[in-house]
């Protein structure tokens, strides 16, 4: 998508990131947190406060609420109202969802109500802390920096950690989930499976999220193959992935089979109706993933298949 090597680029980000702090007009530029909710009460009023005091002027909050019976969406609501009374702003609001359906749904909800509403890049965010706020400017500079479609927020590029709390076990099935995926659809991107993206908002329109097969986790995976199958590139910037304190995780069975189903549908064209021509399994796609390295400068990780 763009003339320059996507390291040129990322040392390009690295450079103008080195200052700790976005150039003004970079701050102000219409960024949505899309972040799905349900039964996160105990989680959302503090997100909600740390990312709205992020130096980004341009940086508004929509919650996916699946009508959580803990009443996370009404938190979310007066929330919402009392912030813009103290600010003087709207800069948070909520979708609400009559039912459960899905971590993939809810966001393909949000993500396209966001790129409707004017954003010009999307954030995919949990509400349960796993996700560095202090992160999101980083991603967005890097995304303005280099052209990228997709800023990914990895663990598993070189810099990237997981959570003292995750013992060696759930560690090893993060990487292998992620290792899984990557090796059967042949794509370069190291976290594959993670659920801490940056959209550019023409590379979410290019997805077609209408069509987009996944119900839960596996979303993530699908969008990221489908944008890698438009030809936009993915970068990669090291992060620290937190475990959750409080509330429970919604991870069940069914949503762990359609983890493993869906890289086999999109690796044999089934449920992959928005990727263009793409022989998948071959690690040769279109869209390179680079790794920006640890904050000393770009590092080199790009290259085929999963890091894990
Ligand atoms: N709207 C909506 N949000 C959901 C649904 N399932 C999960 N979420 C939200 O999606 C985010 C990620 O869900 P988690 O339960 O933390 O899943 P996880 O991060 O894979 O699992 P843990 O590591 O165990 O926390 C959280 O903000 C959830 O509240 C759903 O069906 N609808
Ligand atoms: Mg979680």
């Amino acid at each position: 998508m763009t003339d320059a090597s996507p390291l040129d680029a990322a040392e390009h980000a690295v450079q103008v990131l080195g200052a700790g702090r976005l150039p003004e007009e970079w701050a102000a530029t219409p960024l949505t947190v899309v972040m799905p909710t349900y039964n996160e009460a105990g989680n959302l009023p503090g997100m909600a406060d740390a990312l709205l005091a992020l130096p980004l002027p341009g940086l508004s909050l929509l919650v996916v609420d699946d009508s959580s019976p803990d009443g996370t969406g009404d938190i979310a609501e007066e929330h919402a109202r009392r912030h813009a009374e103290t600010s003087g702003r709207r800069r948070m609001s909520v979708l609400h969802r009559t039912e459960k359906d899905g971590l993939g749904r809810a966001y393909a909800a949000g993500m396209a109500h966001a790129v409707a509403e004017g954003a010009h890049y999307v954030l995919q965010m949990d509400a349960d802390g796993s996700h560095p706020v202090a992160k999101v400017a980083e991603l967005l500079g890097v995304a303005l920096a280099t052209d990228a479609g997709v800023v990914v927020g990895s663990r598993y590029v070189q810099g990237g950690t997981l959570s003292d709390a995750w013992g060696a076990h759930r560690k090893l099935l993060s990487r292998w989930a992620n290792a899984y995926a990557g090796t059967i659809l042949g794509t370069r991107v190291r976290d594959i499976t993670g659920g801490f993206n940056l959209w550019r908002a023409d590379a979410v329109r290019a997805v077609d999220l209408g069509s987009v097969d996944s119900a839960g986790y596996s979303f993530q995976v699908e969008m990221k193959y489908r944008a890698v199958g438009h030809g936009f590139d993915v970068m990669e910037v090291p992060i620290h992935f937190e475990d959750r304190t409080v509330g429970e995780s919604k991870m069940n069975l069914m949503v762990q089979l359609e983890s493993v189903v869906m890289p086999w549908k999109l690796r044999l064209g089934r449920g992959a109706r928005g990727v263009p021509g793409r022989r998948p399994g071959t690690g040769s796609g279109p869209g390179p993933s680079s790794g920006l390295g640890p904050p000393s400068g770009p590092g080199s990780s790009s290259g085929p298949g999963s890091s894990a």
